[in-house]
């Protein structure tokens, strides 16, 4: 029986990867941190909080990840834990760059000391292209990060890349484009979007409301991004993979996508600051535009080109954005039912 251990399995990814090796025959640690056992609601949601062994693990300090590493010889560490939330890395940049930058030399480290032969999987992101110099983007787009948490997540990408070439580890980094599911943090747009219009097809009618809604973005769905992770460390030489859909979609078309699987008819009229959407059947306005959620500096065109992890990986990603929106609306307006 293969060992994981999976940093950050209370978020979104770290519930679908712990579901996925479970089902596999893993024997699966995850690590949380003090005081968030509250926290289990995706573990919960998922069906796998009872059988997943927890540790207590922070990435800012150091004396917890070494004793998580040093007491069991994991086969597989995926690093999944971080500030995942760009919007908030420029009120607190330094955490930031701690958590998301050296927690990762802190991880790595502890496992050339403790476990060199455990293979390591780095969550790195496409929001480390920001303004892009490639469209689309591959493995070898250059990086220009556009947010403290972008720049953090370079440091973190490129010590993976150090760490494998200096040590030998057997370490991976994924480069992954926007992925989405109903236990989506309710901060990200997309399921601020669907949790806001589920509680209005309920009755509420209080307005959804937004900051850019130019900004376009590569979603796919993350159960089919952990399996890409998982494929990865099983390569028998360990390299860097941008997993992606290679579609980009407006956030007024997922907007779209998730009005209409809740039987609504939106009516899109103004512009910038003034711009909003009036549900027609009820004549409310659904959406509507708040500046308060504007970005000091948005990323370009962000769309991955997946050809490597398609050739190399037999990776594919199986939901369009439409489907992916339809999943997480439904399963929204669901759960406020309940
Ligand atoms: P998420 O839902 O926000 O989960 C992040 C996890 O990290 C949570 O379990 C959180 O624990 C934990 N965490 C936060 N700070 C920590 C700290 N100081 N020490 C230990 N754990 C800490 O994020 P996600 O969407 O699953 O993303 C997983 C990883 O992939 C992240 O590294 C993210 O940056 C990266 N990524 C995500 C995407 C995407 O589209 N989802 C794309 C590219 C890369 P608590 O529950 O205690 O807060
Ligand atoms: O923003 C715009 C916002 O916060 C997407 C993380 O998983 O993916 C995620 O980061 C876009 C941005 O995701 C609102 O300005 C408009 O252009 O959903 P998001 P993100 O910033 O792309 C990457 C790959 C990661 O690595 C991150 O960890 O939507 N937008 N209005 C809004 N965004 C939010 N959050 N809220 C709004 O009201």
């Amino acid at each position: 029986m293969k060992k994981a251990l999976i940093t950050g399995v209370t978020g979104q990814d770290g519930s679908y990867l712990a579901r996925l090796l479970l089902d596999m025959g893993y024997d699966v640690t995850g690590t949380i941190r003090a005081n968030s056992q509250a926290k289990m609601t995706r573990l919960r949601k998922l069906g796998v909080a009872d059988a997943v062994r927890l540790v207590d693990v922070d990435l800012s300090e150091i004396n917890s990840i070494n004793r998580a590493i040093r007491g069991t010889a994991f086969d597989e560490v995926y690093n999944l834990a971080a500030q995942s939330f760009v919007g908030s890395s420029w009120d607190q940049p330094i955490y930031v760059a701690d958590v998301n930058g050296l927690g990762v030399v802190r991880l790595l480290d502890a496992l050339r000391t403790y476990s060199p032969q455990t293979r390591f999987y780095q969550a790195s992101t496409s929001e480390m292209f920001g303004r892009a110099r490639a469209v689309p983007q591959n493995e070898e787009t250059p990086f220009h990060p556009r947010s403290p948490y972008g720049a953090a997540k370079v440091y973190g990408h490129y010590i993976t890349v150090n760490y494998r070439e200096s040590f030998g580890l057997h370490a991976s980094s994924g480069i992954l484009f926007n992925h989405e599911s109903p236990v989506r943090s309710a901060e990200m747009v997309t399921r601020k979007i669907t949790l806001g219009l589920a509680r209005f097809a309920h009755g509420d009618h209080v307005p959804v409301e937004l900051g850019n809604l130019d900004a376009r973005r590569d979603w796919g769905f993350a159960g089919d991004y952990v399996e890409g992770m998982w494929r990865m460390l099983q390569q028998d030489v360990a390299e860097d993979y941008v997993l992606a859909t290679g579609i980009t979609t407006p956030i007024r078309d997922f907007v779209g996508f998730a009005a209409e699987a809740l039987g609504l008819d939106l009516a899109w009229s103004g512009t910038a600051e003034a711009e909003h959407a009036v549900d027609r059947r009820s004549g409310k306005v659904a959406v509507k535009v708040n500046p308060r959620f504007y970005r000091p500096a948005e990323v370009d065109l962000l769309l991955g080109d997946a050809t490597k992890a398609r050739t190399r990986l037999g990776w594919q990603p199986k939901v369009t954005a439409r489907e992916l929106a339809e999943m997480m609306a439904t399963s929204d307006y669901d759960d406020g039912r309940a």
